[in-house]
């Protein structure tokens, strides 16, 4: 396989290097890293040998890729989606720019991995780290009852910004700590010693496009009616998403029962020993691959609700581990080119 990273220099892609690089099942014969105008000319290591980044442009550099892990931002995908796709190349992208489109399976593995056959842009879309981590855990539950709602409560770590937001987090921390006014550049205000109910911008309806997305890519991903009202929030911390999520099944569920669907269920690890104070917690799973599960319990609010936590790297599940997962079903399932 001829594997290409496009964005290699940014959280993700960096992040997509360190998952090739430990993943040694993983057929590649050519790593090949693409960048900015900026990025090009860095090198970094890989299986033992240095790769420079080239710089993206439009021309026949994607003839001989099989899959182009993509992690540019969404105008770049846009811009490039052509050049990268036009001689079969599958393009996994992990912005925006294509989730909603119809002719595009939006998908996570342990969800809905079947999707990835109907390919015919050959593209393929990684959801947002939010609703990746979100819809892992709501399979487990559809599986037993379907759920007609969840409601949401996100803790986003500043990881989701890319690299530049850690960088920003970890300068306020010292700033703050060397008696500095903290510069505020990437996120709307202040995030050291704060939190922000906003991740993205507003839409008409009051809800951020963070929440919307959430909203509908749940919807897609899971080919169901489920309605997600949710709150995102930015929290001070460096690289987990956390979630407290409350959905609404048909038929009541237990906490044994689900607790037992959470057990089977692909992707997931329990950690819900409240009496020991064991639960998941951003600080201890990040760089874990799994997405983890706690404080299972009825909701005191509905005869059939469940309340749950839900924990999971953003920058791993959340993003590069789901589209190499997306990568490995596409070669085992014989879906490249
Ligand atoms: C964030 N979900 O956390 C976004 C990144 N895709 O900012």
């Amino acid at each position: 396989m001829k594997i290409a990273i496009v964005g290699a220099s940014g959280a993700v892609g960096q992040e997509f290097l360190n998952i090739l690089e430990n993943r040694k099942d993983f057929p590649i014969d050519e790593l090949v890293l693409f960048g900015s105008s900026r990025s090009a000319g860095k090198k970094y290591s890989f299986r033992g040998k240095e790769i420079e980044v080239k710089e993206l442009q439009h021309n026949d550099d994607f003839k001989d890729i099989d899959i182009a892990l993509t992690s540019a931002g969404a105008s770049t995908s846009k811009k490039f989606a052509e050049t990268i796709t036009k001689y079969g190349t599958i393009m996994i992208d992990n912005s925006s720019a294509f989730r909603m489109d119809d002719d595009v399976p939006l998908v996570v593995p342990e969800v809905n991995a079947e999707d990835c056959a109907n390919c015919p842009r050959k593209i393929i879309a990684n959801p947002n780290c939010t609703t990746i981590q979100m819809v892992v855990a709501l399979k487990a539950i559809e599986d037993v009852s379907h759920i007609r709602r969840a409601h949401v409560a996100t803790y986003q770590a500043a990881s989701g910004a890319g690299a530049s937001g850690m960088a920003e987090l970890e300068g306020q921390i010292r700033q703050i700590v060397e008696g500095e006014k903290p510069t505020v550049q990437k996120f709307v205000h202040q995030l050291a010693m704060n939190i922000i109910p906003q991740v993205d911008v507003f839409t008409d309806n009051g809800y951020t496009k963070e929440e919307m997305k959430m909203f509908n890519e749940t919807r897609k991903i899971m080919h169901s009616d489920i309605q997600v009202s949710a709150m995102c929030v930015r929290i001070p911390i460096l690289r987990a998403h956390s979630e407290a999520v409350w959905v609404e099944t048909e038929r009541p569920i237990s906490v044994e029962e689900a607790k037992e669907a959470f057990a089977k269920a692909k992707g997931i690890k329990i950690i819900d020993n409240p009496e020991n104070h064991e639960y998941p917690m951003p600080l201890y799973l990040s760089g874990k691959d799994e997405v983890y599960v706690g404080r299972i319990r009825s909701d005191l609010s509905n005869p059939n609700g469940l309340t749950f936590w839900v924990v999971a790297d953003q920058i791993r599940k959340g993003a590069a581990m789901n589209a190499v997962q997306i990568a490995e079903y596409l070669i085992q399932k014989n879906l490249v080119k």
